[in-house]
């Protein structure tokens, strides 16, 4: 029984993206189009809200979507491009992972006729657009607003870890914010990329918050790296003394951040649905011919305690109800692309 209904699902499955969409570019009229997402890292819930906005998008395009899991492994990355150039698709979107183990291969596919779409890696081609969520204008809302309810000097906590193209860019800010503000003074750097971020920081930061008691800001741009901070915190105590400011937003957060006594102030963030979505846009448009521009953004909305608490907002279907241009991007858009 369960052999028949897995058979009869996948036939379903395999006759609406065989089916194509009525008004579209080849080849989206026939359907049936190969988009492979070949990612870096797929833990946490920022990579799994940006897998199913893609998987939906890919769905409302009648896209065949080959998903390859990142482990945060480079060499396995650089496989899983061969093998998706090899399973013919049209597009491949290259989501994070390390510029100089993926710009040959890369190239690899754009030889091959295949398009490619970068979200979070800088693979420095021309032929290449890259997806990203200005991450500048993220770290300037979250630390805007840490010098709003902080004033201009205060000493810092930073979560930070090099050669990730977001954390880059939200750090280039950093360094221009702490430049224009003397009295804000990083006392101490913590960082961490695996596949439990959250407990890992937990620990630098326990270490780190015990050897700097005079820190009353944390600067942490990335969920996984907020949530292990305030664990530390809520375990040290210490809730009612520093105060988080963020990057990026899930469900899951939006609980942390609006509990009683949560020390997580703001956060800066995109729907990572929203730019799962964008990102299958993108390829579908350059599969189909059409232009696009080197920079594909999807604008951050800057979302506070006190307004997530004022305006009881729970959950992220909330948000996209309340800020509409949180639940959705003009981003890589076409007359013919139907919504996710
Ligand atoms: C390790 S890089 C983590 C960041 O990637 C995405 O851009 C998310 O915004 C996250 O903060």
């Amino acid at each position: 029984m369960k052999i028949l209904l897995t058979t009869v699902l996948s036939l379903i499955c395999a006759t609406s993206v065989a089916a194509g969409i009525a008004g579209a570019p080849p080849p989206f009229d026939k359907g049936g189009v190969k988009i492979a997402l070949v990612r870096y890292l797929s833990a946490g819930d920022f990579f799994e809200a940006y897998e199913a906005g893609a998987e939906a998008q890919a769905r409302a395009l009648r896209v065949d979507l080959r998903l390859f899991p990142g482990r945060q492994n480079a060499s396995e990355q650089r496989s899983q491009i061969e093998e998706a150039i090899n399973l013919g698709v049209k597009a491949i979107v290259i989501d994070h992972g390390l510029p100089e183990s993926l710009q040959d291969v890369a190239q690899k596919a754009l030889d091959a006729g295949i398009k490619v779409i970068a979200f979070d890696v800088d693979l420095n081609n021309a032929k290449i657009p890259q997806v990203e969520q200005n991450d500048h204008a993220l770290a300037r809302l979250a630390l805007d607003q840490a010098i709003k309810e902080n004033g201009p000097g205060f000493k810092a906590g930073y979560a930070y870890v090099a050669g990730f193209a977001p954390l880059d860019r939200r750090d280039q800010t950093w360094r221009e914010v702490k430049a224009a503000n003397p009295g804000i003074v990083e006392r101490v750097r913590i960082g961490v990329v695996n596949d439990t971020t959250a407990i890992s920081t937990a620990d630098q930061a326990k270490a780190a918050l015990r050897a700097h008691p005079e820190i009353t800001v944390f600067f942490a741009p990335w969920d996984e790296a907020a949530r292990g901070v305030k664990l530390a915190l809520d375990e040290l105590g210490l809730s009612d003394k520093v105060k988080i400011y963020s990057g990026d937003v899930s469900t899951a957060d939006l609980a942390e951040i609006t509990a009683p006594g949560s020390p997580w102030v703001a956060t800066a963030a995109t729907n990572p649905a929203v730019v799962g979505a964008v990102s299958i846009r993108a390829a579908a448009i350059a599969v189909s011919g059409q232009d696009l521009p080197h920079v594909i953004v999807v604008q951050p909305t800057l979302l506070t305690q006190a307004e997530l608490r004022q305006g009881n907002i729970h959950t992220i279907k909330q948000l996209n109800a309340k800020i509409p241009s949180f639940g959705q991007s003009s981003a890589a858009t076409a007359r013919w692309i139907p919504a996710e």
